[in-house]
């Protein structure tokens, strides 16, 4: 008989995750949900004061985290990374994809440049993580990927092309990790968070010169029936759900946890 779930089948001991892109924001909060819940955290960031600011804030809250200094955009960098948190922290059991950058430029204005660039960071970096790791999931028996998505995975929205194209295609790359790699007993799922008060969205809340709320912030409070941004944390019982063995038999879904948005038409005038 397959098990029942209790609490246990949430409890991450013994589990190493790695979550890019954490030292603050979504992947930060992610990856203490994570902790909270048992598992070791390995997270980087570009340069290395970036990652003793993240190694401080994971110290404040009482985790003891490993920090690596990694572009998630270089495949040697990333490869290489992985290989030292093994040798270091052990194999990698869960990855979240989190790193991510947006970019908001009217398409026609903008670069080609600087479409690849979300392209890369956004796409090809969660592609470059996930084939780094894969190899070593199927060796430890199994494995858990979460990729960060959004709500431009469904929706899109004027000045966010290239983010919506990458977001898009992030949630296919999602499930063809799902359908390739199933077999392996690894779980490939996707996180599409709402509109989240981190420093990604800070310019769309900052108030107007006479202190009324921003245009786009009030525009969001009346798109989301939860009536408010997420906060981070909102995201962290989902990813905990996503890394245990609680959702063994879930595989290629986009968990949107964006506070009833997709699922409203908006508020009546
Ligand atoms: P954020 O506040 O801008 O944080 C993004 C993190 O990614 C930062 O730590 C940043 O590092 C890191 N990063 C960017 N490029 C990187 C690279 N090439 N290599 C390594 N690290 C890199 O964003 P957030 O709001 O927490 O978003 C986290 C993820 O959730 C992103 O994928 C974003 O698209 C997605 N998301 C956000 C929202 C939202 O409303 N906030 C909603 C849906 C989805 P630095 O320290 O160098 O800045
Ligand atoms: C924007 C936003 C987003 C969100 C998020 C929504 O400019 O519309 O920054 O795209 O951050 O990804 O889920």
């Amino acid at each position: 008989m397959a098990n029942i779930c209790t609490p246990k089948s949430f409890d991450l001991t013994g589990k190493v995750a790695l979550v890019t892109g954490a030292s603050y924001g979504i992947g930060f909060a992610i990856a203490s949900a994570l902790a909270a819940n048992g598992a070791t955290i390995c997270f980087n960031d570009l340069r290395q004061d970036l990652v003793d600011k993240g190694l401080a804030a994971y110290e404040e809250a009482g985790i003891k985290a490993h920090g690596y200094v990694c572009n998630v955009c270089d495949e040697e960098a990333v490869q290489a990374m992985v290989a030292k948190i093994k040798e270091e922290v052990g194999t990698v059991d869960i990855l979240v994809n989190n790193a991510g950058i947006i970019k908001r430029i009217p398409m026609i204005e903008m670069s080609a440049a600087d479409f690849r660039q979300v392209i890369d960071v956004d796409l090809n970096a969660p592609f470059i993580c996930a084939k780094a790791v894969i190899p070593g999931m199927i060796e430890a028996g199994g494995g858990k990927i979460i990729n960060i998505c959004s709500m431009m995975s469904e929706l899109g929205r004027e000045t966010v092309s290239a983010y919506a194209a990458a977001k898009g295609g992030l949630k296919m790359l999602t499930k063809n990790i799902a359908s390739e790699y199933g077999q392996y007993n690894i779980q490939c799922n996707g996180i599409g968070p709402g509109y989240i008060a981190t420093p990604q969205t800070a310019p769309l809340r900052e108030p107007q010169a006479d202190g009324s709320r921003h245009p786009f912030d009030s525009f969001i409070l009346a798109k989301t029936p939860a009536g408010r941004w997420g906060e981070a944390e909102d995201l962290g019982g989902p990813a905990v759900f996503l890394a245990s063995s609680a959702s063994d038999f879930v595989n290629g879904l986009i968990l949107y946890v964006d506070g009833g948005i997709l699922a409203y038409i908006g508020k009546q005038p």
